[in-house]
C-alpha cells in the first residue's frame, strides 16, 4: 500500500481522525479456546488503540466486523488458529460472545417465542420471523401478482455459482410500461451471508411502499416520481447456507442433549462470502454446501462480494488471499453476483442507492479508503469525494432518524471494491452503507422490528424514515441532473458513456447505457446522473511542499525490549508534525508519540508499529503547541542504531485539475439512430435538449 509521501503531497483532510491514540501489546484477558474439543466461533473485542494496530489486525486474515471504535475492532474467531494469530501479533482481546452457536440457539428460542406470541408484527409485512431464501422469492412474487402495474418481479441475468436465480422487485407507477425517465432508487441487502437483517430491511421497505401506495400521500408521491429497485438478497448461495444452518442450531444440541436433527458442526451460520469454492474456477451447481465443509463454517472459501466491485479494486482493505474473509476475487467483477449489480446500475439512472449490512449502527458514505492513500493508477491522494458536503449532509440527516453514527466508510478501516465506491465513482449516484443494529449479525427478530420502525427516542422514525429520506434524495433534481425537451412521440432516447474506471493499480472499462421512451405528448423529462464522473472532477489535495519550517534529528541505540525517549517542542502554529524513525538493519523498532501534560503525565498522540523491517512514521495534523515525547521501542533481539527526525510543516491546498465529460444522447426511431448529441450536464442542472431533427424523415 502506498501512502502519499509527505515531502511531495499529503492529503490532510481527515487525517486528524485517523491518528488515534495508543499502541499496547497486552495478552488476552480470557482463555482463547472455550470448549475442550470443538472450537465454537466467538465474537471478541480486539484492542486497537492506534490505526497502526488496526492495520496490523487487517494483515492477519481474520474476520473483522465493522463494529469498531477508536480503540477496538470486533472480530469473529472461527478457529483456535485465529485466536493464536491474534496472540502472536501481540494484540489483546476480550471475549464478548464466547460461543456464537450457543447465542444462536438462544436467539432461536427468543424468535420461536416471539413468533408464537405474535399474530402479526408491526412491520409492514406483519412478519414475525426471519425469511428464508424461499420466503423472499415467494414474497416478491406475491407482491408483484397482488399489485400488477405497481410491482414487477425480475431475475438478474447471471445465476449464482451454485445455480440459483437472484431476484428483485421494481416498484413504480405503471411499472410494466415503458421507461419514462424517472430516477431510480436502488436498495440492496445480504452481500454478506450472515447479515440477515439487511435483507429483511430491504424487503420490508418494498412492502411498505407498496402497501402505503395510494393511501399515504408522501409515499404515493415518491413512488409516482421514481422507480424503486430492491434486491433483498444478493448473496443467495451464502444466505441459503447461513439461514438454514443458523435456524437449525438448537440449545439441546449445544447442551449435549441432542435430538439427532441438529448440527454436529458449527455449520455455515456465520458464513460471510459467496460460494466460490476454488479460486477462479466455476463450481458445479448445488455443490456449495459440501464444498464449504472444507473450512470451518464455510468460512475459508468464497469471494467477499463487497470487495469485488471495480472502484479502486485491489487496493487496501481487501485481501488477495483466497482463504481470507475480505478476499477480493480473482479480478474486478469476477463474481456473477457483482456482475449482476454492475449491469443493473450501468443500465439505469440510479441516483441514490442504499446497501444494507449488519452491524454497528452506522451510516457510511464514500470513500472506503482514507484520503491520504495514493492509488498507483492515479498517483495523487484520494482526497475526499467531490460531493463530500452533500454526501455528508444526507448521511447525517439519515443518521438522525435511527440514532446511528454518520461517517466516512474509511474512518474505522479502509475498504476498496465495495459497491457504492464503484457506483459513485462510475455514475456519480450517491451511495450509502447502512450497518444495521448495535451488536449482532442476526440478532433476535424483535430487534429487526425496532431497527426498522425505530424504538425509544427514535420510535416512528428508524431506518424506515432514513430510507424515505434516501428515496427523497433520489427524486430530488437538486442532487442529480435533468434533461428535458421535445422529441418524437414513441422514440427511444439513449444515453451512453464509455470510460475507464480506476482500480487501485490500473483500470477497467465501464459502459453506461440507459434508455427511455418518449411519451405521446412529444416531450421528455429525463432524470440522470451528471455527465462528468466525480472521480475525474477537480480534486482538492492538501499538500506539503518544500522544506520543513523546523526540523530536529537524533541518533541513538536502544537495548532489546527497552525504549528511549526524546523530547520535541512544537513552538508555533503549524499544519503538520511528522516524526520518522529509520534504521539500517532489518530489525523491528516501533515509534510512539505522546503529548506531555502540565503535570508531567503523557497522553498518547500517535503511534506506528509496522511489520519487521518497515520504517515507522507518525503524522499529526494541526499539532497543539507544547512538548512531545517521542519514544523509540526496540522489540528486536539486537541493538540497532536509529535516526529519529521530527519536522514541522506548513501545508497548502492545491487542486488537481479535473476533466469535463459528456453523455452521448441519441434519438432512435424503429431501431435506427436518427440524431446524436453530446450533452454536458452538471449536478443540480436542468438542461433543455430538443431533438427535433429526430422527427424528420
Ligand atoms: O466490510 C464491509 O464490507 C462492510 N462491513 S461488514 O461488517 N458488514 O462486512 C462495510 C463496508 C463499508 N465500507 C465501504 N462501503 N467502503
Ligand atoms: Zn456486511
Amino acid at each position: 500500500m502506498q501512502r502519499s509521501s509527505l515531502r511531495r503531497h499529503v492529503a490532510v483532510c481527515g487525517i486528524a481522525t485517523t491518528v488515534l491514540v495508543g499502541l499496547t501489546a497486552t495478552g488476552p484477558t480470557t482463555p482463547a479456546v472455550a470448549a475442550p474439543d470443538v472450537f465454537r466461533p466467538q465474537l471478541v473485542t480486539v484492542d486497537t488503540p492506534s490505526r497502526a494496530d488496526k492495520e496490523l489486525l487487517q494483515t492477519l486474515g481474520l474476520d473483522l466486523t465493522e463494529h469498531a471504535g477508536q480503540d477496538y475492532v470486533e472480530v469473529v474467531l472461527h478457529t483456535a488458529e485465529d485466536a493464536t494469530a491474534l496472540l502472536a501479533a501481540g494484540l489483546g482481546y476480550d471475549v464478548r460472545i464466547p460461543d456464537l452457536l450457543a447465542r444462536e440457539a438462544e436467539n432461536n428460542q427468543v424468535n420461536a417465542a416471539y413468533a408464537a406470541s405474535t399474530v402479526s408484527s408491526p412491520l409492514p409485512s406483519g412478519r414475525d420471523t426471519y425469511r428464508t431464501l424461499a420466503d423472499y422469492d415467494a414474497d416478491m412474487a406475491a407482491l408483484a401478482s397482488a399489485h400488477p402495474g405497481l410491482v414487477k418481479s425480475f431475475s438478474l441475468p447471471h445465476p449464482s455459482l451454485d445455480g440459483r436465480q437472484i431476484n428483485g422487485v421494481e416498484i413504480g407507477r405503471d411499472v410494466t410500461g415503458p421507461e419514462r425517465g424517472l430516477p431510480v432508487f436502488l436498495m440492496l441487502g445480504v452481500h454478506h451471508a450472515r447479515e440477515w437483517p439487511s435483507g429483511e430491511h430491504a424487503m420490508e421497505f418494498a412492502v411498505d411502499l407498496v402497501e402505503n401506495y395510494g393511501t399515504d400521500p408522501r409515499i404515493t408521491d415518491l413512488v409516482n416520481r421514481s422507480r424503486v429497485v430492491v434486491v433483498p438478497v444478493l448473496n443467495v448461495d451464502g444466505f441459503e447456507l447461513s439461514r438454514t444452518d443458523g435456524g437449525l442450531v438448537d440449545l439441546r444440541e449445544i447442551d449435549g442433549g441432542g435430538t439427532g436433527t441438529i448440527l454436529g458442526t458449527p455449520g455455515n451460520a456465520y458464513k460471510r462470502k459467496n460460494c466460490r469454492l476454488v479460486d477462479g474456477q466455476d463450481t458445479p451447481d448445488g455443490t456449495c454446501r459440501a464444498g464449504s465443509l472444507t473450512s470451518p463454517g464455510g468460512y475459508g472459501t468464497g469471494v467477499d462480494l463487497n470487495r469485488n466491485y471495480g472502484g479502486y479494486w485491489g487496493g487496501p482493505g481487501a485481501s488477495d488471499v483466497f482463504a481470507d474473509p475480505t478476499y477480493r476475487g480473482a479480478d474486478a467483477f469476477s463474481e456473477p453476483e457483482t456482475q449482476n449489480i454492475r449491469e443493473l446500475i450501468s443500465g439505469r439512472q440510479v441516483t441514490t442507492l442504499v446497501t444494507n449490512h449488519t452491524f454497528s449502527n452506522l451510516v457510511l458514505r464514500p470513500n472506503g479508503a482514507a484520503p491520504d492513500l495514493v492509488p498507483s493508477s492515479e498517483g495523487v491522494p484520494l482526497g475526499d469525494p467531490y460531493d463530500e458536503a452533500a454526501l455528508k449532509a444526507l448521511g447525517d440527516s439519515m443518521a438522525a432518524q435511527n440514532g446511528y453514527t454518520s461517517q466516512h466508510a474509511w474512518e474505522l478501516y479502509d475498504t476498496t471494491g465495495s459497491v457504492e465506491d464503484w457506483s459513485y465513482n462510475a455514475t456519480g449516484g450517491f451511495g450509502y452503507t447502512f450497518e444495521i443494529g448495535p451488536d449482532e449479525f442476526h440478532p433476535p427478530f424483535p430487534e429487526v422490528v425496532d431497527e426498522y420502525l425505530g424504538a425509544g427516542p427514535y420510535a416512528g422514525k428508524g431506518n424506515r424514515e432514513a430510507f424515505l429520506l434516501a428515496l427523497e434524495n433520489a427524486v430530488n433534481p437538486a442532487t442529480h441532473s435533468v434533461l428535458t425537451g421535445k422529441a418524437p412521440a414513441g422514440s427511444t432516447l439513449r444515453l451512453r458513456k464509455t470510460f475507464a474506471t480506476p482500480t487501485w493499480d490500473g483500470s477497467i472499462q465501464d459502459s453506461l447505457d440507459t434508455t427511455m421512451t418518449v411519451g405521446r405528448d412529444g416531450r421528455y423529462t429525463w432524470h440522470v446522473n451528471p455527465s462528468t464522473r466525480p472521480v475525474v472532477k477537480d480534486r482538492q489535495v492538501e499538500t506539503v511542499s518544500g522544506d520543513p519550517v523546523r526540523e530536529e534529528s537524533w541518533t541513538g541505540t536502544t537495548a532489546p525490549l527497552r525504549f528511549t525517549d526524546q523530547e520535541f517542542t512544537v513552538d508555533r502554529t503549524v499544519d503538520l508534525l511528522e516524526i520518522e524513525l529509520d534504521w539500517p538493519t532489518p530489525d523491528d523498532l516501533d515509534l510512539e508519540v505522546y503529548r506531555k501534560n502540565a503535570d508531567g503525565s503523557l497522553t498518547e498522540a500517535g503511534s506506528s508499529g509496522n511489520a519487521v523491517a518497515e520504517k515507522e512514521r507518525v503524522l499529526l495534523q494541526d499539532p497543539a503547541q507544547g512538548t512531545y515525547v517521542l519514544r523509540v521501542i526496540n522489540f528486536a533481539s539486537v541493538t540497532p542504531n536509529w535516526t529519529l527526525t521530527a519536522a514541522l510543516f506548513d501545508a497548502e491546498t492545491s487542486t488537481v485539475p479535473g476533466l469535463v465529460e459528456n453523455w452521448t444522447l441519441t434519438c432512435e426511431r424503429n431501431g435506427q439512430v436518427v440524431q446524436t448529441v453530446p450533452v454536458v450536464v452538471d449536478r443540480g442542472q436542468q438542461l433543455r435538449v430538443d431533438l427535433t431533427a429526430c422527427g424528420r424523415r
